[in-house]
């Protein structure tokens, strides 16, 4: 069997093929028995969720299929920042049974901080060690982490499924670049996980120092989630590295990496469905939409013990792909994410999410995956300028080339996201390189998100 890119595919391997194929009945019925234990903890053992329960007056015994989570209440993120730090833990800090502690950056208000027991950290290692297993690898694989370790939950989630996989682990961390790429090279590194920003920027990296490592390197996969990549980035990555790059979703507050992850015939990600339920929601209503539609997405932990959620609202925008996948997983997909609700550009009316921008580059064999939004204010109205950076070879002495080049991008842009912007294009490595998740947009506006 061939992929996409004519690869020929050797045969599909699993981590755990009893529960990534389970009949789904069994699957449904797994949910409910889950979903009914941890609505019972919630209640018994978290005073945040025995109120919001005594409010619409539902009991866990209420809970009789599961339909029946419609009835619950929903989590917000200002849920979790008002609990700073421990309310919505279901045991003491202090308990031996609360192993570790991640918590997301705070940048914006308290930080969101998500305990774990010995238990809760095997099962996000398990659905990480899936996506080894998806990309090719197994206990023999060699897995260089290069998200960040620390509080950000990129680097242990990783180091996890490697543990779990029995798989080598080369803790780089992210950071220092050539040496990732050295160590890469000499080791016979098998698998990257990383953001795609940094896996682009390992690539270029490696290119630089005067390697070719798609033909000159071992490695074969990588897993890059924790930010949105266009198709046009992940093939520019796969060029160069030599790889195949699945895309895996998740998010602190839930668990990280590995919530979700695509298998290598990338068409969406399986969600780990025995840990959690996905909704797909109206953002307006708040109802389900029908599957195969845009919504929001909300998750139901099912197994997690120190810090279980109930219809958590991510903000994250997908929706539910129909049919099997070739790869036999009776696991679910969601689509790649379009954009957070919170990312959502509004330009003179016209609403736009940062990735969109991507996937219309994508389209110009003139520039590269690298790019900005930079938002200015001109009085009441606001302007959307976009710097994206050309090839290496791109002749830079030809006013004339640039400005074709910029007036067809514009073109391209008004005719597909009928968005008015003006189009930069600038040198190569002009624009920042990103370690970790890219910092694709920068408001300058005086009212800063005024529209947004
Ligand atoms: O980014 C967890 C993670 C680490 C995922 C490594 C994958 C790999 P947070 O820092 O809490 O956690 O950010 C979560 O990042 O709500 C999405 O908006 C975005 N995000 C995560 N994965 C993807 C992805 C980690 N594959 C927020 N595609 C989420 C697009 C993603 N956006």
């Amino acid at each position: 069997m061939a992929d996409s890119t004519g690869r020929v595919l050797g045969p599909e391997k699993y981590f755990q093929p009893d529960i990534e194929m389970m009949d789904r009945g069994e699957l449904e019925a797994l949910q409910l028995v889950r979903l009914q234990s941890t609505v019972t903890h919630c209640y018994e053992s978290i005073p945040f969720y025995r109120r919001a329960f005594d409010e619409k007056g539902i009991k866990p015994s209420d809970v009789t299929s599961l339909a029946d989570l419609q009835k619950l209440p929903f989590t917000l993120k200002q849920d979790l920042r008002d609990a700073y730090p421990f309310d919505l833990f279901a045991y003491p800090v202090d308990d031996a049974r609360v192993q570790r502690l991640h918590a997301s950056s705070g940048t914006t208000g308290n930080a969101t901080v998500v305990g774990y027991t010995q238990k809760d950290i095997e099962n996000w290692g398990d659905t990480f060690a899936r996506t080894i297993a998806m990309v090719g690898g197994d206990e023999h694989s060699l897995l260089q982490v290069s998200y960040g370790y620390g509080l950000f939950t990129g680097g242990l989630g990783a180091h996890e499924g490697g543990i779990r996989m029995r798989a080598t682990i080369l803790p780089m961390s992210s950071g220092n670049t050539r040496r990732q790429v050295q160590m890469m090279r000499d080791f016979g590194v098998d698998i990257l996980a990383c953001t795609p920003s940094y896996a682009l920027l390992i690539a270029d990296t490696a290119i630089e120092m005067g390697f070719n490592p798609a033909e000159d390197f071992k490695i074969s996969g990588a897993i890059c989630g924790a930010e949105p990549c266009s198709e046009g980035m992940r093939r520019e990555i796969e060029a160069k590295l030599g790889v195949k790059v699945v895309d895996i979703y998740g998010l602190s507050e839930v668990m990280g990496p590995g919530v979700s992850c695509e298998c290598r015939h990338q068409n969406g990600l399986h969600v780990a469905e025995d840990h959690f339920i996905m909704e797909i929601l109206d953002p307006n209503t708040l109802q389900p939409v029908p599957e195969g539609e845009y919504g929001e997405v909300a998750f139901t932990t099912l197994t997690k013990e120190c810090s279980p959620l109930i219809r958590y609202r991510t903000r994250d925008i997908s929706r539910i792909l129909p049919g099997a996948c070739a790869c036999g997983r009776t696991l679910r997909r969601m689509d790649r994410i379009q954009g957070r609700t919170d990312d959502m550009l509004i330009i003179r009316g016209v609403n736009v999410f940062p990735s969109q921008f991507q996937e219309v580059l994508a389209s110009f064999s003139e520039v590269t995956s690298y790019y900005q939004i930079v938002l200015t204010s001109k009085g009441p109205l606001d302007r959307m300028t976009l710097k994206v950076e050309t090839v290496p070879d791109f002749d830079f002495d030809e006013i004339r080339k640039i400005e074709d080049l910029q007036r067809r991008i514009s073109a391209e842009l008004r005719s597909n996201l009928q968005v008015s912007v003006e189009v930069k294009v600038v040198e190569p490595k002009s624009i920042e390189r990103s370690e970790g998740k890219a910092r694709r947009v920068i408001d300058n506006r005086d009212n800063k998100g005024g529209e947004r």
